[in-house]
C-alpha cells in the first residue's frame, strides 16, 4: 500500500487516493478506515503527529478490540516489524483478519501461526499447553483458573483428538479438519471479545 504524501508532512487526514486504495485492498468501508486511522493516530503521543507514525505493539495491545484477547501479543507479533512497531498498513492488515468477511482459511492460518509458539510449523505438546493456559487465564493476569495438572491433561486430550496420524504433533491439515467441525476457533478473531 503506497503513500503518495511526504513522510515528513504533518498528519491531517488520509488522502482520497489512500482511502480508495485501502478500501480496495481491505474489507473495510471508507468510514471504517477513517475511524481506524483516527484510533491509530491517537497512539502517537508526540507533540506533532506524524504521517509516517509507527505504533508500538504494547500501545496497540491496549486497543479495545485486542485488550482482552489472551493471544493479543501473538496476534500483534505476526503483523509488527522486528522491532515490534506497526505502520497503519500493518494495523489495517491485522484488523482485516477480524472482519467477518475475512475467509475462514485466512483466519485458520493465522490462528495456527499464533498457537505455534515455537514457530516450527506444527502444534506440539508444549504449544498446546500454552494455548490451554491462555484460554483459561484468570482475568487479565497470566495465571490460569485451572491447575497445571489440568492444563497438561487438557493438552494431552486435545493432542489425542487432533493428531490423526499419531505423529505426536498437529499439522495445519489436521488443525483444519478439527476446526471444520469446531467453528469456535474463529472466536480468536472475534470482535465480540471485549470483556476480560
Ligand atoms: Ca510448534
Ligand atoms: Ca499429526
Amino acid at each position: 500500500m503506497g503513500n503518495s504524501q511526504s513522510a515528513c508532512e504533518p498528519y491531517q487526514t488520509l488522502s482520497g487516493n489512500e482511502l480508495v486504495e485501502f478500501t480496495r485492498l481491505t474489507p473495510f468501508s471508507r468510514f471504517e478506515i477513517e475511524s481506524f486511522y483516527d484510533d491509530f493516530q491517537k497512539l502517537d503521543h508526540s507533540a506533532q503527529p506524524r504521517r509516517n507514525f509507527r505504533a508500538r505493539a504494547e500501545d496497540v495491545a491496549r486497543l479495545p478490540i485486542l485488550k482482552c484477547n489472551p493471544f493479543k501479543d501473538r496476534i500483534i507479533q505476526i503483523f509488527a516489524d522486528q522491532n515490534s512497531f506497526l505502520t497503519f498498513e500493518d494495523f489495517l492488515d491485522m484488523m482485516s483478519v477480524f472482519h467477518p468477511r475475512c475467509s475462514k482459511m485466512v483466519k485458520l492460518c493465522h490462528a495456527f501461526a499464533i498457537y505455534d509458539f515455537d514457530n516450527d510449523g506444527y502444534l506440539g505438546s508444549e504449544d498446546l499447553k500454552r494455548v490451554v493456559k491462555r484460554l483459561t487465564h484468570r482475568g487479565d493476569s497470566s495465571e490460569s483458573i485451572i491447575t497445571q495438572e489440568d492444563i497438561v491433561t487438557t493438552a494431552e486430550r486435545l493432542m489425542k483428538e487432533l493428531d490423526l496420524d499419531n505423529s505426536g504433533r498437529i499439522s495445519i491439515e489436521e488443525f483444519e479438519y478439527f476446526t471444520s467441525k469446531s467453528p469456535d476457533f474463529a472466536l480468536l478473531f472475534s470482535t465480540r471479545q471485549k470483556t476480560c
